[in-house]
């Protein structure tokens, strides 16, 4: 095998669920075959459908991804996770069972000499006030230690409900309304000093959009989500390139 030149990796919006076999075989093997030859996999939130709280692991909901990202952190690539809107409640117990490291939404990493902002993306869709508004209050300290107080059935019931919920809400929103807002972008920017790099997902529009703000060049790589096809992100001295995964 030629020898790859140094790289990190970047995923998002892989929705994992017990009840899609096939996209966590194609997830399991990606990490495998691919990222064990990345220096680091950053997971740009919603891996999974939705997490309940970390004791769904000794329930043994995702049992092979678990161990797959143990399995990878343990070879020493380092493995990064920004929570999504799906996985905001993955916490410590997700972090000791798989050797993944949570960083904060957004966080700036410097890779190959170049700054590069990373992102969820949810917070960026500003224009969706009804979910802004729902996400302050899920997002609060309060409510989730409230939240996780309830037996796991329950909370699951919860989810479920509220999926039904968010499923209309979305029916009935324009693409516009759920896209990212420009200004927010342009002020994100500004606040880190103008990256060169911005990657996030949460829309599953993957696309490379080039900003000139102030002067200054951004490169803002939205990625693709895995419901059709796995996809990825890799980045070298060399720069950017976006890979879809082949059966
Ligand atoms: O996820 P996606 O891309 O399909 O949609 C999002 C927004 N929806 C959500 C909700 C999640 O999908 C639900 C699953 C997450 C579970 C997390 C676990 C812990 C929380 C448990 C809470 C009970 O994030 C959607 C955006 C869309 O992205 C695009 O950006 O539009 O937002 C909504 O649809 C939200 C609605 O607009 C407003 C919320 C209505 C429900 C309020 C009642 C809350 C209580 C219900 C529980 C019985
Ligand atoms: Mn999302």
């Amino acid at each position: 095998m030629l020898r790859q030149m140094e790289h990190c990796l970047f995923i998002s919006d892989c929705h994992l669920c017990d009840s899609r076999p096939q996209i966590t075989q194609a997830f399991n093997a990606f990490l495998e075959n691919t990222a064990a030859h990345a220096q680091a996999l950053y997971i740009l939130g919603d891996l999974f459908e939705y997490w309940a709280g970390d004791d769904s692991i000794a329930a043994g909901q995702y049992q092979t991804v678990i161990q797959a990202l143990k399995n990878l952190s343990a070879s020493g690539v380092k493995v990064f996770f920004l929570k999504g809107n799906r996985d905001f409640l993955v916490g410590d117990g997700f972090e000791n069972a798989t050797g993944v490291t949570i960083l904060p939404d957004p966080t700036l990493v410097t890779l190959y000499g170049k700054r590069v902002l990373l992102s969820h993306g949810d917070a960026l869709c500003t224009d969706d006030v009804a979910y802004q508004q729902f996400r302050n209050e899920v997002r609060s300290p309060a409510w989730q230690a409230q939240f996780l107080s309830q037996p796991l059935s329950k909370r699951i019931a919860y989810i479920e409900e509220l999926r039904t919920k968010s499923e209309h809400a979305k029916s009935i929103k324009s693409m516009q309304i759920m896209d990212v807002n420009a200004a927010v972008i342009a002020a994100i920017l500004r606040n880190y000093a103008y990256p060169p790099l911005f990657i996030h997902g949460h829309t599953h529009r993957p696309q490379k959009h080039l900003h000139e703000l102030d002067g200054n060049k951004c490169e803002r790589w939205v990625l693709g989500d895995w419901y059709e096809q796995g996809s990825y992100l890799s980045l070298s001295a060399a720069g950017c390139v976006a890979h879809q995964l082949h059966d």
